[in-house]
């Protein structure tokens, strides 16, 4: 049994927690989610409704019910079921023995916990999961056992009454009796949505209330003998299927058993694991955890069509289930390097949304693509102006992160350019590529300035990945970032100059970008090795460490950022920034220059972002500075499991699980501390914790998935596929047949 955390602990890839109090609903709800990329289904209990925090979220339900936050919705759940005795439910009894347990090798997730029914012990058992292989389907059994005769109802049923965060989205919830089962139908606020549930159980009296409909079964039990009910749920929406009612009845007539079902999903669970399964021997807990954070990954990352992975996945409504640069930057490396159909993927929804970002750009003056902040369906904006409020006044704050977080721009092309150079994709780059990074340029020369005194062009008014510094000028991670792209964009348009289209520059407009790429203010190198974050960072107060700026809080809840909180006149940081720029370029900059920069920003950061962890462990990995990156690798392995970041900030509920953080999770172990990186070539120099025996990583490369064991010592190649694969470690090249080892020494 591997220690978690309190009353949390794994045993083989089975997470188990064994208290529960409804306060944790919130959490445990997010932590225990079952879901497959199209939906999930939060980890609450049968007998849960709205207040216990239960919901279904479905992907592309996009909808605005409050006028402010256009969200996922949350459906009606079908798979809501409850046990009478007495007219009460049984579940208001106190618990005992309680077991919760999520598979996180297969999805499935049960609950067990037994009950006084005055004298006579009741063990309930629910078992459920979101169906892998056919995503709209959601299967729970039920299975009751009593120390004596006792007679019971168990009600099955759909219900409405269902957790949303924002408004209500479930217009005209109609319920009807349909062959098999029972049905719900409702139109979402913005009436272009018509969302269908079914649910499949044997029917006996029925009971429609206004929010539900439920089957009553009255259920006599025999002492010690167990007996099961099975309970099937699917769910579209008009987005998915036009006919979205007759889908959803023909999928439960065509529905094979719970345990048919089971199985197949657990086949496909096999499939979608195989190319993430990292082992890491010697720290178990590290292993698990690891576990943990790939499968909220993987569940969170639409494959059925282009559409983005959420920040907090399906597992809470919170920042919209929509994109933000998390999406390029922290989850798409692991499929970069797993399973590149999925990077593909995720890049034809950005190039399915170009016109969004082109509407965008027009709307405040640009050309070009300026992607959205938060990226829903269309590409559409969906950042609010007013995100957090001043938690002391109770006015809402103006943040930018709308209109001055450009980098989000750059950083779709940057994802781009690194899809094509590592797949050598170069049919992409011609049907989609070329023009996205043409676009995201022309937007760049047309948001940059040119200063004619300084004879150089800036980028001025923007925010960088540091939130709580808005409106400042040259950003380096935005400028760097913006460079590379345009650079490499001119580079990538004179490779396939045969390419025809609308979107390509005109002969102006290329000696134009030509001159931005020559001429954009790069923050340079200072004497003491810095590089400064913003012009004038250098100027601010100097707080270290930066947790020390917490005692000025008036409120726990209060926002730190712009434009008065109490970070924003000193150098104290929420996030990573310059340091974020060396993560994801650590080719701009020698050793000297980021191990510098590293020790002077670090101590200034306050990791309020669940983003920040993994960039200083990425970082730290590969400058060699292993307690460092062990440290911030450890705090971003446990971010969700012990639940260390605030759920509310200015007033804002931004829980739920931290999708970027649990890709980037298996990307820093990849990319960190087995060393790995695409340079013509795969390139591996590993730096594993001491507390680390060896570590197990499989890469898709040349097509095949390969497997590499990692030791202090050693690089073992452990797979079959034939032919061999060059690498590069510690700059000389290597040719492994699998098999094979290769002894190396840490760079
Ligand atoms: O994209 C991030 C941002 O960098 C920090 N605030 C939360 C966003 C969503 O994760």
């Amino acid at each position: 049994m591997i220690q978690l955390g309190p009353h949390l602990t794994a045993e083989g890839t089975t997470l188990i927690k064994t208290h529960y109090t409804p306060k944790q609903a919130i959490n445990d709800g997010s932590l225990f989610l079952m879901g497959n990329g199209y939906l999930g289904m939060r980890g609450t209990f049968m007998e849960a409704k709205k207040d216990a925090y239960a919901g279904i979220i479905v992907s592309d339900t996009w909808d605005n019910a409050d006028g402010k936050w256009e969200e996922l919705s949350t459906v009606m759940n079908g798979l809501f079921a409850d046990i009478m005795w007495n007219d009460a439910s049984v579940f208001t009894r106190p618990w005992q023995d309680f077991k919760r347990t999520l598979d996180l090798k297969t999805g499935i997730a049960t609950r067990e916990v037994t009950l006084d029914l005055d004298g006579t012990q009741l063990t309930v058992k629910e078992e459920k999961f979101a169906s892998m292989a056919d995503r709209h389907t959601l299967p729970m059994k039920i299975t009751l056992t009593a120390s004596r005769a006792i007679d019971l109802t168990l009600i099955q049923g759909i219900d409405a009454d269902v957790w949303s965060l924002n408004g209500t989205h479930l217009k005209d919830v109609s319920f009807s009796e349909i062959p098999g089962g029972l049905a719900a139908e409702a139109t979402l606020s913005n009436a272009d949505t018509h969302v269908v549930v079914g649910m499949k159980a044997p029917l006996h009296t029925i009971v429609k209330k206004a929010h539900a409909i439920h089957s009553h079964r009255a259920v006599s039990l025999t002492p010690d003998t167990p007996v099961t009910f099975e309970q099937i749920m699917v769910v579209t929406s008009t987005n998915d299927h036009p006919n979205a009612s007759q889908f959803v009845q023909d999928t439960l007539h065509a529905c094979p058993s719970f345990d048919a079902l089971k199985e197949a999903s657990i086949q496909a669970w096999e499939t979608i694991w195989r190319p993430f399964n990292i082992t890491i021997e010697g720290a178990k807990d590290d292993h698990v955890a690891l576990m943990v954070n790939t499968y909220h990954a993987l569940i969170a990352t639409p494959r059925h069509k282009p559409l983005p992975i959420g920040a907090r996945g399906f597992s809470a409504q919170s920042y919209q289930g929509a994109a933000f640069w998390d999406q390029e930057i922290y989850n798409m490396p692991m499929y970069l390097y797993a399973e590149p159909e999925v990077a593909k993927n995720l890049l034809l929804y950005r190039y399915q949304t170009l016109s969004g970002a082109k509407e965008k750009a027009k709307k405040h003056g640009f050309e070009g693509a300026f992607y959205a902040w938060i990226s829903g369906k269309t590409g559409e904006e969906l950042c609010p102006d007013f995100f957090f409020k001043d938690v002391l006044s109770g006015r809402p704050i103006r943040n930018h992160f709308n209109l001055w977080q450009i980098h989000i721009s750059f950083d779709v092309g940057f994802a781009v350019l690194r899809y094509v150079e590592q797949h050598q994709d170069h049919e992409f780059m011609r049907d989609y590529g070329l023009e996205m990074l043409s676009e995201i340029s022309r937007f760049l020369a047309s948001r940059v300035a040119y200063i004619p005194h300084r004879e150089r062009y800036e980028i001025i008014r923007v925010q960088g990945p540091d939130e709580y510094h808005e409106n400042v000028d040259n950003n380096a991670f935005t400028n760097y970032q913006a460079h590379y792209v345009l650079k490499e964009t001119l580079r990538a348009l004179e490779q396939h100059r045969d390419v025809e289209g609308a979107f390509l520059p005109t002969a102006k407009e290329r000696t134009l970008w030509e001159d931005i790429a020559k001429r954009l203010y790069l923050p340079p190198v200072n004497a003491d090795g810095l590089i400064e974050q913003f012009d004038g960072y250098f100027d601010l107060e100097s707080i270290v460490p930066a947790e020390k700026v917490t005692e000025r809080l008036q409120d726990p809840e209060e926002y730190y950022g712009y434009p008065n909180g109490i970070t924003v006149f000193t150098q104290c940081l929420k996030q990573a920034d310059t340091i974020q720029l060396f993560s994801i370029h650590p080719e701009l900059f020698d050793e000297k220059v980021q191990k510098a920069n590293y020790a002077y920003y670090e101590p200034r950061t306050l990791h309020f972002s669940s983003l920040s962890p993994t960039t200083h462990a990425l970082v730290a990995a590969r400058l060699g500075l292993l307690d460092e990156a062990y440290k911030h690798m450890k705090k971003a392995l446990f971010i969700d499991l012990l639940n260390t970041n605030e759920a509310i900030s200015g007033g804002t509920f931004i829980g739920g699980m931290h999708t970027a953080n649990n890709g980037a999770s298996w990307a820093v172990v990849a990319e960190g501390f087995a060393g790995v990186a695409y340079d013509h070539g795969l390139v591996m120099n590993p730096h594993l914790p001491e507390a680390w025996e060896s570590l197990t990583l499989p890469l898709f490369l040349d097509g095949a998935l390969r497997t590499f064991k990692i030791t202090h010592t050693t690089i073992t190649r452990t797979d079959d596929t034939p032919g061999r694969v060059t690498i590069q470690i510690n700059q000389q090249t290597h040719h492994l047949e699998a098999q094979t080892s290769v002894p190396y020494t840490r760079s």
